[in-house]
C-alpha cells in the first residue's frame, strides 16, 4: 500500500507539472483528491489493514495529500499569471472602432425659457428669488391688496387646502416675503409654478409658471418700468421689438398696465401667430399699490415700486410656435426633442 501511495505522489506530481491550463488542472484535482480521487479510495481501503500498518498509512496519506495541495496551489498561481500575461499580449483594441452613440436629453422649452429670462434681469442686477408653492393666503391675497370678497379668492379659482392655506396662484407671495424681510433697494424676479382652478384646455393648465418682476427703491418711477420692459422685450424676442402699454386693473398695482409686444412673426403686418393682430399680449404691470407696500411693512411716502408678472408657458407657446399648451406638460420625448 505504501507502494501504491508514493506511486499516486509520483504519477500526480509529473501530471501537475504537465498541465497547460486551469481546466487540466482542476481536473486533476478532482483525479487525485476528489471525492471519488486515488488517494481517497487509497484512504478508504485503510479497514483491511493490521491495525498497527494504519496509524503508518494514515499519516503517509495525510502527508501526501497536503503536498499535493501545495503543489496545486503554486500550478494554480503558475497558470493564472501565465493566462493574464497571454489575454494582455493577444487582446487588441480598435481605437478607430465607432463609439456607441450616447443620447443627450435637453431642457424642457417651459426651463430654457425660465433660464433665458432669468439671464436677461442678472444682467440687468436682479436678484432670483423663490417662495414656497403651498403658501398663506394673507401672502397670497391679502397683503397683495385682494381683499377677502375678491373674486379671485373665490374656492372656483384657487386650491384651497384650507381656509387659509392654498396653492398660490401667483408668484407675488414671493414679494411679499421679499418686501417683508428685506429693505429697499430690492430688485428681484420670481420665477416658478402656479396653480389654478382651470380645466384643461389648448390654452389652459391648473398648472403653469409665471415670472414676476418687482422693483421697489426711491423715486422709481413708471419711466423706469417701461424702459425696463422695453429692455427685456428687445433682448427676448429681437432688437426690433416693440413695445405699448394699455391701461389695466389689478388689485396689486395702480396705475396698471397690459403690455403688448409687436408681433416677432411678422414684424407688425398680421399673421397666424398674432392672429392679424400685428400685436402679441406680453405681460401685466404697474407701479406697487402703497396698500401692497404698507401691508408689506415698507412706507410708500418714502419708497415706490414698479412690478410686472407674465405666464411662461404663453411666451413659450409664442416663441416656439406651439398651438396646444397641453403638450407642454404630457412630456411626449418626441416632442420635446424638437427644442
Ligand atoms: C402681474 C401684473 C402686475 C405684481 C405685483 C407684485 C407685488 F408683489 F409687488 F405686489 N408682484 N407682481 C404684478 C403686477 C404681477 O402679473 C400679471
Amino acid at each position: 500500500m505504501k507502494e501504491q501511495i508514493n506511486n499516486i505522489k509520483k504519477n500526480s506530481i509529473k501530471e501537475i507539472e504537465k498541465a497547460e491550463n486551469l481546466v487540466e488542472l482542476n481536473n486533476l484535482k478532482v483525479k487525485y483528491l476528489g471525492k471519488k480521487g486515488e488517494l481517497t479510495v487509497v484512504l478508504r481501503g485503510m479497514g483491511s489493514l493490521a491495525p498497527e500498518e494504519r496509524p503508518k498509512i494514515g499519516e503517509l496519506v495525510n502527508q501526501v495529500r497536503d503536498e499535493l495541495n501545495i503543489l496545486f496551489e503554486q500550478k494554480e498561481k503558475e497558470l493564472k499569471k501565465k493566462e493574464l500575461i497571454n489575454r494582455i499580449e493577444n487582446e487588441n483594441i480598435d481605437v478607430t472602432e465607432p463609439s456607441k452613440k450616447s443620447t443627450l436629453g435637453s431642457l424642457h422649452p417651459i426651463t430654457q425659457i425660465i433660464k433665458e429670462v432669468e439671464e436677461i434681469f442678472l444682467g440687468m442686477g436682479y436678484e432670483i428669488a423663490d417662495g414656497p408653492e403651498v403658501e398663506k393666503a394673507i401672502y397670497n391675497f391679502d397683503k397683495l391688496n385682494t381683499p377677502p370678497d375678491h373674486p379671485a379668492r373665490d374656492i372656483q379659482d384657487t386650491f384651497y387646502i384650507t381656509d387659509d392655506i392654498l396653492l398660490r396662484s401667483q408668484t407675488s407671495p414671493v414679494q411679499a416675503r421679499v418686501m417683508e424681510t428685506q429693505k429697499p433697494p430690492i430688485k428681484i424676479i420670481c420665477p416658478g409654478a402656479v396653480y389654478r382652478s382651470d380645466s384643461v384646455d389648448a390654452t389652459h393648465s391648473p398648472v403653469f409658471h409665471q415670472i414676476e418682476g418687482l422693483v421697489v427703491d426711491k423715486n422709481i418711477s413708471m419711466a423706469d418700468l417701461k424702459g425696463t420692459l422695453e429692455i427685456f422685450a428687445k433682448k427676448c424676442l429681437g432688437e426690433n421689438t416693440k413695445i405699448r402699454f394699455r391701461p389695466h386693473h389689478f388689485p396689486f398695482t395702480e396705475p396698471s398696465a397690459e403690455a403688448d409686444v409687436s408681433c416677432f412673426v411678422c414684424g407688425g403686418k398680421g399673421c397666424r401667430v398674432c392672429k392679424g393682430e400685428g400685436w402679441i399680449e406680453l405681460l401685466g404691470c404697474g407701479m406697487v399699490h402703497p396698500n401692497v407696500l404698507n401691508f408689506c411693512g415698507i412706507d410708500p411716502e418714502e419708497y415706490t415700486g414698479f412690478a410686472f408678472g407674465f405666464g411662461v408657458e404663453r411666451i413659450a407657446m409664442a416663441k416656439f410656435g406651439i398651438e396646444d399648451m397641453r403638450l407642454l406638460f404630457e412630456n411626449d420625448v418626441r416632442f420635446l426633442k424638437q427644442f
